[in-house]
């Protein structure tokens, strides 16, 4: 579908906001999204989502992507990367674009700004290689808002580690998330009309009232 299609004939909806969560692991995206959704809902239909994922090839390439074991086989840098583009277009294509056009607010937990920071800064992929799949597999679309919750490597670790079994980016090094922090600071910096950046070292409360306010102005801007 194109991004000036409309679902319905007649007057078209007005299009959906499109928000991401962004952040290393543990983090807080998946608690958050829950928040914005319930933030948005109060302003129509929402839909939560997740990359990779968010439709049925997407779960696969994800079970694929993080479940598999290194004993198995060592994904080549280039590999992973073009599975996430994979699952992205589909995504892309199935489910966001047509949310947003029948003016369904979208919430994705990661989206393309986790690509040039894992694959680009941590994975040392060229960003122009991930810039030309980005155009090629979703075009123009860019998130309304991002809101990247910037928590330090160790304490989010030590959070998801809590939850027991880590999946294969989970058992990177530190200096990973590092890199990858450092890769969404750059996204942040270059981007900065639709990025805000939010210490998610904060307690949980002061952490909400801050995405609360950029939600709001985000719908005000709309
Ligand atoms: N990946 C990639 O490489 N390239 C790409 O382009 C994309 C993805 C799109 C997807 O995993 C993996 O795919 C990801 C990168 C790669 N790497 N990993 N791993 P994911 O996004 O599903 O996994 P994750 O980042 O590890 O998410 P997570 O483990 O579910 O963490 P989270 O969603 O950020 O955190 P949470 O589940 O909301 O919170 C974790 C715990 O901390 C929970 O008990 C909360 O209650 C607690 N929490 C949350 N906030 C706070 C605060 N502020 N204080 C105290 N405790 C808190």
């Amino acid at each position: 579908m194109r991004s000036n299609d409309h679902v319905e004939s007649g007057t078209p909806a007005r299009r959906g906001l499109f928000v991401t969560i962004e952040g290393t692991e543990g983090a807080g995206k998946s608690t958050n999204q829950r928040f914005i959704a319930g933030l948005l809902s109060a302003h129509g239909a929402v839909e939560q989502t997740r990359e990779p994922g968010g439709t049925t090839l997407g779960e696969e390439l994800r079970a694929l992507l993080l479940k598999v074991r290194p004993e198995t086989f060592r994904f080549s840098a280039m590999a992973e990367l073009l599975l996430i583009f994979a699952a992205r277009a589909q995504h892309v294509e199935e489910k966001i674009l047509p949310a947003l056009e029948a003016g369904v607010h979208v919430v994705s937990d990661r989206f393309t700004d986790a690509t040039y920071a894992y694959q680009g800064a941590a994975r040392g992929l060229d960003p122009a290689i991930i810039r030309q799949l980005e155009i090629s597999c979703i075009g123009d679309l860019q998130p309304d808002l991002t809101i990247f919750l910037k928590v330090d490597a160790a304490t989010g670790l030590e959070r998801v580690r809590a939850r027991g079994e880590s999946d294969r980016f989970e058992q990177e090094k530190i200096s990973f998330f590092e890199s990858v922090q450092q890769g969404y600071l750059r996204r942040a910096e270059t981007f900065p009309a639709r990025f805000l950046i939010i210490d998610a070292n904060q307690p949980l409360d002061q952490v909400q009232c801050a995405i609360g306010e950029a939600v709001g102005r985000a719908l005000d801007r709309r």
